[in-house]
């Protein structure tokens, strides 16, 4: 009889970047290629518009409310935070979550907004003690490029300037050291789909069998 297989947490690999930079397109291929090489693996994204944060957030994001600037950033943290206890469960049982989206882009979004703004460090303050991700995939985009894939869509956030302004305090968090720094890993996301991809899997791929090879014990 074989022996019994180590039990092992899964992994928490978030996929960030500005609106058109491909992240649905690799979440769903990174997710098909884990599970094509054995992984337990589940996709979720945030914001998740299912809850009833979440449809105010929907809302929101739709220009049918208005909301301060303070008020809505909460509003993303707390389906965040909704959504932890369940982040941790997943992965205890040994599934690795492919995250669209995540703290980094609640952060970066809200400071980027026209003032008066809000600081990083007062956005950065009610994601502290999230389930912290073991590597976060940054999809760089230049927003010129973004506007010739076929220019964005109708909601709040997808206008060339707060792209720009996002893009800025992305690069900025990489240049701070810190937790945020360490964490993000960028991809060059203006070249082919099956290019980025392959990027992509160079390193979550490492990642993926660290984490289940019982080496990063910690979350
Ligand atoms: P998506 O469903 O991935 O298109 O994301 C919806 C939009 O919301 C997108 O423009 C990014 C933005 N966003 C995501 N999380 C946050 C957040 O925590 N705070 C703010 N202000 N915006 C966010
Ligand atoms: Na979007
Ligand atoms: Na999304």
């Amino acid at each position: 009889q074989e022996p019994a297989k180590p039990v092992s947490r899964g992994a928490f690999i978030v996929v960030e970047g500005l609106d058109r930079a491909g992240k649905s397109t690799q979440v769903k291929k990174l997710c098909d290629r884990l599970y094509a090489e054995g992984h337990n693996v589940k996709a979720i994204g945030f914001p998740d518009r299912t809850s009833p944060i979440g449809k105010m957030i929907s809302s929101y994001l739709k220009c049918q409310t208005e909301m301060d600037d303070h008020a809505i950033h909460l509003l993303f943290t707390t389906n965040r935070w909704e959504k932890a206890q369940w982040v941790k469960d997943q992965i205890a049982h040994g599934y690795t979550l492919i995250c669209d989206r995540y703290y980094y882009s609640g952060i970066v979004y809200s400071a980027a907004k026209r003032l008066p703004s809000l600081s990083l460090a007062w956005a950065r303050q009610p994601e502290v003690g999230l389930p912290r991700p073991d590597r976060v995939m940054f999809l760089d985009l230049d927003p010129e490029a973004a506007v010739k894939r076929g220019g964005y869509g109708d909601e709040k956030y997808e206008k060339r300037e707060m792209q720009e302004r996002v893009r800025a305090l992305f690069l900025g968090l990489l240049g701070r050291g810190g937790e945020e720094s360490s964490d993000l890993f960028v991809v060059d996301a203006g070249v082919g789909v099956e290019d980025v991809a392959g990027s992509i899997w160079g390193e979550v791929g490492k990642v993926v069998n660290a984490v289940e090879g019982g080496k990063w014990l910690e979350l």
